[in-house]
Parts: C-alpha cells; sequence; structure tokens
C-alpha cells in the first residue's frame, strides 16, 4: 500500500491535539509539556534510511518514551478479531470506562498512517519511502516498519494497566476467538502484570458481518480457544471473569447492526437465530 505523503504534518497536528487536550481523552498532564517536533523527529529517528523489512525492536523506543501509551487505572481495553466494525474503537471512545490503544497518545498519532524507511534514497533526503510501505502483516516482511510499532506500542500498552482490564473477542472468528498468532495473545496478554491486574474480563461478541450467523462455529465462554485463554490466565494467577454477549458492547453493536439476530427483543443472552 501506499505511504500517507504528508505524514510529518499528521503527526505533528495530531501531537498538538493530544498535548492540548482538545480530543476528549483522558488528558494526562504529563503530556502537556511534549515538545511535538521533536516527539515526530523521534518517531523517524530509529527508520530513517532504514531497510522497511529490518526495523529493530527498540526503532521506536524514544519516541514511546516521550509519549507513552498510558491509561487510566480499571480502563484498558484490549481487542483482537474484531477489526472489521471498529466496534471497540468506537465503544471506547464514547465510553470513558473503556481506554484502547488507538485513544492514547502515539496511538492516536499513528493510527491509521502508512510509512517506512528507504535505504536507497528517494530524492526527498528524508530517508523515508514515499512511494510504497509493506502491510504490517506481510509475511515475507515480518519485521516491517508497522508491525514494530504496534508491537512494541502494545507492549508498553499492557505493561502498565492497572486494576481491572478487558479484551473483546470475536466468538465466530475462523481457528478461534483466542488466536495463537496475534498481538494480544503474543505481545499484551504474556506482559499483563499479575500484581497490578485485578481481573481479566473477556468480552465475547458476536461477528455482526456475518451475512448468515453461523452458530456451527462460534465458541462460548466454556469452549474452545476461550476456555483455553481463561486457563492461560488463570495459571498466569490472574482473576478472569468472562462475558457471551456483553451489553457494554453489543449496544453500540445492534446501533450499527440493527436487524442482526443478535438484537432486538427476541435476542437472548446466547444467540437466537
Ligand atoms: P487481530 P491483534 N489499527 O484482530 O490481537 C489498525 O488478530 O493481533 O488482533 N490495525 C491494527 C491496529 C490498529 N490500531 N493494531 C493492530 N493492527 C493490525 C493492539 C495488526 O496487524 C491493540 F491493543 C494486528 O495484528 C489490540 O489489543 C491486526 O491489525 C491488539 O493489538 C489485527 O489482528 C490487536 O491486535
Amino acid at each position: 500500500p501506499g505511504a500517507t505523503h504528508n505524514i510529518t504534518d499528521i503527526l505533528t497536528g495530531r501531537c498538538e491535539e493530544y498535548r492540548k487536550c482538545l480530543l476528549g481523552e483522558p488528558c494526562l498532564p504529563f503530556y502537556r509539556n511534549v515538545k511535538c517536533r521533536a516527539a515526530v523527529e523521534s518517531f523517524f529517528k530509529g527508520i530513517r534510511n532504514m531497510d522497511p523489512c529490518a526495523t529493530p525492536d527498540n526503532a521506536y523506543d524514544e519516541f514511546l518514551n516521550m509519549v507513552p501509551p498510558t491509561t487510566v487505572r480499571g480502563t484498558t481495553m484490549f481487542w483482537s478479531g474484531v477489526m472489521g466494525n471498529n466496534i471497540p474503537q468506537d465503544v471506547a471512545q464514547v465510553t470513558p470506562e473503556f481506554s484502547v490503544l488507538e485513544e492514547t497518545f502515539p496511538g492516536y498519532m499513528a493510527g491509521n498512517l502508512s510509512w517506512c524507511g528507504a535505504t536507497d534514497g528517494d530524492g526527498t533526503g528524508l530517508g523515508l519511502n514515499f512511494t510504497v510501505c509493506p502491510t504490517w502483516t506481510s509475511e515475507t516482511c515480518p519485521n516491517n516498519t508497522k508491525a514494530a510499532f504496534w508491537a512494541r506500542a502494545s507492549k508498553m500498552l499492557a505493561t502498565q494497566a492497572v486494576g481491572d482490564v478487558y479484551v473483546v473477542l470475536n466468538a465466530q472468528r475462523a481457528g478461534g476467538a483466542f488466536n495463537n498468532g496475534s498481538i494480544f495473545a503474543t505481545i499484551e496478554a504474556p506482559n499483563l502484570n499479575q500484581d497490578v491486574v485485578t481481573n481479566v474480563a473477556i468480552y465475547l461478541i458476536p461477528d455482526f458481518q456475518l451475512a448468515i450467523p453461523n452458530e456451527m462455529y462460534a465458541e462460548t465462554c466454556t469452549n474452545g480457544s476461550v476456555l483455553y485463554l481463561q486457563n492461560f490466565l488463570m495459571n498466569m494467577n490472574f482473576n478472569v471473569t468472562c462475558e457471551e454477549n456483553p451489553k457494554e458492547i453489543m449496544w453500540l453493536q445492534c446501533a450499527r447492526f440493527a436487524n442482526s439476530p443478535y438484537c432486538g427483543p427476541y435476542a437472548k443472552g446466547n444467540p437466537v437465530v
């Protein structure tokens, strides 16, 4: 996919918005003195003139230490397998009880942008490629610029989470709601801190994008990969709860997909088709 041409301006503008608390996100005093020009410079520092498929794990550490992903106690929300409809992000945006990575400082700055380094010089002298960048799920280029950014930001988000945390999973995800290769499974869950996380609440939601609800493949809180996740977390000494079709998420799903069999007066706790 193409790179975001005016990325420096976008990053700078978003940084100013966030720092000045113009977004309605929980706004922390710590951010007030962020120097956006310096923050944007450090964002690129570790990737300029670099092979976009060989991004070091720590390429963004200076940037992420300037504007770390910080969430209010008891609000951190992870998500996995539910990308298509942006439901967790939208719920979090209108619900102060939840904070997702995309509404933290670095997540807000980098959201939906595409960028990468260039080793061969593209004429701009910036050491960035403004023509094409690897997709961040590329199998032939796993350590790419974007994957490295989100991996590190996700790790920091999980590490700093305190109090109750939440994870939204898709009950009908092919291969299981808890996907072994996901960022949540490989980076976030393993970096939660047993000493400060008081509960992990699993929110299992149906996939409203399926044209025909596929009950055959729907997992519940008591089977499949969700059960595996609960045991995994309990073995790490976490308190775990699991809820199917939680109203905290379903209200927005049902506002968007009003004709879904999971919504309305005939929907029960468990899907009725
Ligand atoms: P997935 P993951 N904006 O559904 O657990 C756009 O299996 O792997 O969920 N795309 C993104 C974003 C984002 N902000 N973040 C990750 N992606 C890509 C970060 C990435 O390639 C959040 F805190 C990812 O593997 C969630 O708790 C794929 O979309 C967690 O990581 C979604 O795969 C979601 O990653």
